[in-house]
């Protein structure tokens, strides 16, 4: 059931995302130019920002405990933030720095949060088949745990996809499939590489349930994924949701978006789910006041742990050779022992 507190906190998770995702373009943009070095600057490699998808990250995860587990793609802040990541861990991590989530080591595209059950991981669909073992594990732990597995259109023809609907639906897991369809995957428009236009329809085939959300609105994907998530905790089985976002950046930073039409640009700016959501708020009765309010306060806590993060040290290199399966060769020194500083 929709009240004007859920509709409050779907606002804010959407604000301190949209938010969040300018200030690191900002940031991120800071020492690459003339020649864009990727390298340079205080968020160091890719970065792939998801404004324009705030929608089906508040709208779904704002049904999740803790102990359920998430699992998201290359663009993972939007779902990161309504799953209740640590703002200033995940942001000192995507800053590379030492107290970030994985120790400045995973970067933006390789959060791990086991505080809140949530992962992400830059390999499109990978999510999936984990995000069926946290399923499986909860049914076997008789816990009423689900699991939701996010992936964008252009992962859905992807084998791991496919085994990961059949074995969740011969096995009735609790897991929700949340199709994030911004219409495209990098410069690959989908209808080049999928016939089937709402990838809610390849539920059929596994014999689940299938629901598509049209438009971006935040409130409609709330409904399905009230639906989708209940079915889930209830023990009735793993549900595919589909909902239509829009990608209002590049691929990727620094992506100049040459392939793709103008009337596209500017369809996915208009069809933004914050104006949208605000009007929904106001005929709930809040003010402008206070959604102005909520606003300050979202961004008051993006700059602090931009802040907090950008005050953190780096790692030191000695560290490249922790946490990781296997170990230098045996008597091969470090670059620090060698008295190099490279
Ligand atoms: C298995 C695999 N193949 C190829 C890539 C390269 N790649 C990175 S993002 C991407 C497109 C993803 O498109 P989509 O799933 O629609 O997500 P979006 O970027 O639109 O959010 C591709 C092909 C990859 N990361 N993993
Ligand atoms: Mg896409």
């Amino acid at each position: 059931m929709l009240t004007a507190d859920t509709m409050r906190d779907l606002y804010d998770d959407v604000v301190t995302a949209r938010y969040y995702e300018e200030r690191l373009q900002e940031e991120y943009l800071e020492g690459k130019q003339p020649a864009f070095d990727i390298s340079a600057g205080p968020i160091p490699g890719e970065l792939h920002l998801a404004a324009g998808h705030e929608a089906a990250g508040a709208g779904v995860c704002a049904h999740l405990r803790d102990d359920d587990t998430v699992t998201a793609p290359h663009r993972p802040h939007h779902v990161a933030i309504a799953k209740g990541v640590d703002l200033e861990k995940m942001t000192a991590e995507i800053f590379g720095r030492e107290t970030g989530l994985c120790s400045g080591k995973g970067g933006h595209m390789h959060l791990y949060d086991p505080d809140v059950n949530f992962a992400c991981s830059g390999i499109i669909a990978q999510g999936c088949p984990p995000a069926v073992g946290a399923g499986l594990a909860a049914k076997k732990r008789n816990t009423d745990a689900v699991a939701v597995s996010y992936l964008g259109e252009g992962a859905i023809d992807q084998g791991g996809f496919f085994e990961s609907l059949n074995f969740a639906a011969v096995h009735d897991l609790p897991v929700v499939f949340v199709v994030e369809d911004n219409d495209w995957a990098i410069s690959m428009p989908q209808e080049r590489v999928t016939d089937v236009e709402n990838a809610a329809d390849r539920a059929g085939g596994f014999d689940l349930p299938g629901e598509r959300v049209e438009f971006d609105d935040v409130c409609a994907v709330y409904e399905a994924a009230e639906d989708a998530v209940g079915r889930a905790r209830s023990g009735n089985g793993p549900t595919l949701l589909s909902v239509q976002v829009h990608r209002r950046m590049g691929h990727f930073m620094g992506d100049a978006e040459a392939y793709r039409p103008d009337e596209d640009v500017e369809r996915a700016q208009n069809l933004d789910c914050i104006p949208r959501l605000e009007d929904d708020l106001r005929q709930a009765g809040v003010s402008d006041d206070e959604l102005m309010e909520i606003r300050e306060a979202a961004e008051q806590r993006v700059d602090d742990a931009i802040e907090w993060a950008k005050d953190q040290p780096e790692p030191a290199p000695e560290a490249t050779y922790e946490d990781v399966f296997s170990n230098p060769p045996q008597g091969r020194p470090m670059a620090a022992e060698q008295g190099g500083d490279e």
